[in-house]
């Protein structure tokens, strides 16, 4: 089996000592980050979570996966940072609150990182009143919203408004992403960019820093 393929099995296995060493050839062999990431990693948790989705799997298995994607995003990070040259600007990030999922934020995170920012990871179940805070304290220009439940999305709305109510409004703007965020639902909330996919937020932020 071709190297990236054994890393999503292993992910999916939650076998995260095999993941760890898996990437690590990978490393070896010149395989570049950003496949490690989304054709070994992502493929894998995106593997367990439809079994999750078809409940042939349950919260346990996509716990232990969760753990063994982690643990090599812990060993592809150094070589996505290390392209790294200096600052373009400086981004807080985190995941809404009442929302505990951060694997897909922490990739963008990396991803961003790895194009040259300065990234601020805030964490998980965060409040708009951290948000406004960390953003007004860091001096960042963009602030990053991420969701996985359609549950927590609506949670946007609110630090969107805060935002614009905010003495900060003038000077950020705000990126939203994660599986249940479309476009349109970007737009309906006001949001200043929407990404699909880590690829994109960097395409993204590139375009608002810009503006
Ligand atoms: Co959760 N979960 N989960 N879960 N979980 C989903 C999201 C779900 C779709 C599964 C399902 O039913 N099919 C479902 C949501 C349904 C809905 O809202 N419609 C769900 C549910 C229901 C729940 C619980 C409520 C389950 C329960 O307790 N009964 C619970 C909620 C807890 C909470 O948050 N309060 C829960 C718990 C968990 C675990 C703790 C077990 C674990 C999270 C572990 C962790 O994150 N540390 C977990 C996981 C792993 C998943 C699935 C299986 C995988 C998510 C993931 O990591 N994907 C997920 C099913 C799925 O999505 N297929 C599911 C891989 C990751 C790389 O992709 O996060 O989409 P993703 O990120 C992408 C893009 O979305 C985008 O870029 C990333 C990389 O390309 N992106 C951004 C993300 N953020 C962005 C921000 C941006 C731009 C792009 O700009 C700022």
């Amino acid at each position: 089996m071709e190297l990236l393929q054994e890393i999503a099995v292993k992910v999916e296995e939650g076998k995260h000592l095999d993941v760890v060493s898996l990437v690590e050839k990978c490393i070896e062999a010149g395989i570049g980050a950003g496949d490690i990431l989304n054709k070994g990693l992502v493929e894998g948790m995106n593997s367990i979570g439809i079994k999750f989705r078809n409940n042939e799997v349950f919260v346990p298995e996509v716990l232990v996966a969760a753990r063994a994607m982690k643990a090599g995003l812990e060993v592809v990070k150094p070589v996505l940072l290390k392209e790294k040259v200096q600052s373009k600007g400086t981004i807080v990030i985190g995941t809404v609150m009442g929302d505990l999922h951060d694997i897909g934020k922490n990739i963008v995170c990396y991803m961003l990182q790895g194009a040259g920012y300065d990234v601020v990871d805030i964490g998980i179940d965060v409040s708009k009143e951290k948000f406004i805070e960390e953003a007004r304290s860091r001096g960042a220009q963009i602030i990053g919203l991420s969701s996985l439940l359609t549950t927590t999305m609506t949670y946007m709305k609110d630090v969107m408004d805060a935002v614009r109510n905010s003495d900060i409004a003038e000077n950020v703007r705000v990126i939203v992403g994660g599986a249940p965020v479309t476009r349109e639902f970007a737009d309906q909330i006001g949001a200043h960019g929407y990404a699909a996919d880590a690829a994109s937020a960097v395409d993204v932020v590139k375009v608002l820093l810009q503006a």
